[in-house]
């Protein structure tokens, strides 16, 4: 009973770290000494320490090291990589046992951290709120095992479907709080990525400014068409990457991306968002883009605010998105407001 405790403590703590240390996945850690939290810590930033290091180095007495349990929600690393490996670290303070959430999947761990603990005769359990774990680092599971960023699908439509004007135009679906909505979903994604037709369109920022928290990386797929020097998402004030089959000089913070002949442009794209080791895009259209996506079949979530108003009732025949079948995990939009309201 109290391993879920802990272990919801530790992926609690993980979570702290969201948004700021992709492309490493959030790890929390909690160590116990006679059912008691005798020290906290978690990932904090990429490149740092890593969750287990925090965690003991917050314990005072590090005597009570030997007979203490560790709460982890990944299992600890084997490898040199920006930090020596965690799993020596445990090791040498002589830690009784370890608890661990999820096994990780990146190729230089994936079971080497448990065998070196279990090798050292620590008793280790794994598989607790391991589902919770999966949820939390949905992101850095997806880009691992699939080779593609996690792919979160978003836009806005009214009551009969509709996403924009009849000539593409943008019309007000969402207001001041979507917007905040939206722009906190940017700081949580490592890129945000929109079509040509966008950005002749809305000519956006793609920024998040509406909320703290770091902009995404963009990414336009710009195809055969030519989108304006002076658009906004040329400012050079974001890593901006455009895919295209007109590649220019590339700039600082702006580098296009020819498009391959004869591949499927978007396996081609998150291919090679992968190779930019970004684990996580959003995508806010427009229709024709999210279509493509849809026939594809790689991505992993749809955001979808939904307004009461009715175009038709306003004798307004807009865009309308193309239907699909399969609705994939549909985000609980009700649990976010709430959080909002909270943060
Ligand atoms: C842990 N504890 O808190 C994290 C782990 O480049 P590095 O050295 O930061 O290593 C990154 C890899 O280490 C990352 O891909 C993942 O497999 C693991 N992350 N492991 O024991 C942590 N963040
Ligand atoms: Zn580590």
């Amino acid at each position: 009973m109290n391993d879920l405790l802990y272990m919801q403590r530790a992926l609690e703590l993980a979570a702290l770290g969201k948004g700021s240390v992709s492309p490493n996945p959030m790890v929390g850690c909690v160590i116990v000494y006679n059912d008691q939290i005798i020290g906290e810590g978690w990932h904090k930033k990429y490149g740092g320490p890593h969750a287990e290091v925090n965690a003991i180095q917050d314990v005072k007495n590090k005597d009570l090291l030997s007979e203490s349990t560790a709460y982890v929600t990944l299992e600890p690393c084997s490898h040199f990589g920006k930090t020596p490996p965690c799993a020596d670290l445990l090791i040498s303070h002589r830690i009784k046992k370890v608890v661990i959430c999820n096994t990780d999947p990146f190729p230089q761990v994936n079971g080497k951290g448990i065998q070196k603990l279990k090798d050292a005769g620590i008793e280790v359990i794994t598989g607790v709120l391991e589902k919770k774990g999966l949820e939390l680092n949905k992101r850095f599971f997806t880009s691992i095992e699939q080779n593609r960023p996690y792919v979160i699908l978003k836009w806005a439509e009214s009551a009969d479907g509709f996403v924009a004007n009849p000539d593409g135009s943008p019309f007000p679906i969402s207001g001041q709080i979507s917007q905040m909505h939206s722009h906190k979903w940017r700081t949580e994604e490592d890129a945000i990525m929109v079509g040509s037709n966008t950005v002749f369109k809305d000519n956006p920022s793609l920024t998040a400014r509406k909320w703290t928290g770091k902009n995404p990386v963009r990414v336009i797929i710009e195809g055969h068409s030519s989108i304006p020097d002076n658009s906004h998402i040329f400012d050079l004030s974001v890593k901006t990457f455009v895919f295209t089959f007109k590649v220019r000089p590339d700039k600082e913070n702006l580098t296009f991306i020819k498009i391959e002949d004869g591949t499927n442009l978007i396996d081609f794209v998150l291919t090679e968002l992968h190779k930019l080791n970004i684990r996580s895009l959003i995508v806010e259209g427009g229709p024709r883009l999210h279509q493509l996506f849809f026939e594809n079949g790689n991505y992993d979530e749809e955001r979808v605010f939904k307004s009461k108003a009715l175009m038709l009732k306003h004798g307004i025949q807009a865009a309308v998105l193309p239907k699909h079948l399969v609705l994939k995990n549909q985000y609980d939009l009700r649990e976010d407001i709430l959080n909002i309201f909270s943060a």
